[in-house]
């Protein structure tokens, strides 16, 4: 018998952090996504204005990157937006192309778009109680389109990597949008393939 890396845990969901206990905290604020949104100009004046608001945290439980393990984090992403664009988190593909993604939405609405390599687009929306599956190969971004915190677990293969570089350099096919209040999914001008 391989004897066990880890002893079993179990972790409690809500509060703050979305679970607890966590062992690493990541925040990322504007400056972290310079550039992501498609109003570059009016990120820019906000930080050079002083304003640097936090978009969103993370709360990780990772294992060992091997395979047969799965890593669990959840995510905090607060209400907010730039221009008419609803806050986000970056939006990644796994680098290990098989490797899926649960969520499990906890507080909140939002939508997760994701994106193929040929850049097919599809979303779902994500809410409290909504358990949404992030097929292999399709990058994701998740978008916090209420007035309120959007908080969500994931939980993923730990050693699916994250390749953040392919949608840093073309972006999102789609964007989610204010409009009369209400989001709208629309073509992003500014994607390049
Ligand atoms: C999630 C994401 C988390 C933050 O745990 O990592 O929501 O988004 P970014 O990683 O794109 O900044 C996940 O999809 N893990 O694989
Ligand atoms: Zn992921």
């Amino acid at each position: 018998m391989v004897k066990p890396l880890i002893e079993p845990f179990s972790l409690v969901l809500g509060g703050s952090s979305g679970i607890k206990p966590y062992k690493v905290r990541l925040e990322r604020r504007l400056s972290d996504l310079r550039g992501f949104f498609h109003n570059r100009r009016l990120v820019e004046e906000k930080l050079s204005r002083g304003e640097n608001p936090k978009v969103y945290e993370v709360y990780e439980v990772p294992q060992e990157p091997v395979s047969g393990h799965l890593s669990l984090a959840s995510t905090v992403i607060f209400p907010g937006k730039v221009g008419d664009e609803y806050y986000f988190t970056k939006g990644h593909f796994h680098e290990k192309e098989d490797a899926s993604e649960v969520y499990i939405g906890l507080e909140g609405e939002g939508i997760i778009l994701m994106q193929n390599r040929e850049g097919e687009v599809r979303h779902l929306r994500i809410g409290p109680n909504v358990v949404l599956y992030v097929p292999p190969g399709f990058a994701h971004r998740t978008v916090n389109v209420g007035s309120s915190r959007l908080v969500f677990l994931a939980i993923y293969p730990s050693d699916a990597g994250h390749d953040y570089g392919s949608i840093a350099e073309t972006g999102f096919a789609k964007l989610v949008l204010e409009r009369e209040g209400r989001p709208v999914i629309v073509d992003n001008p500014s994607y390049s393939e």
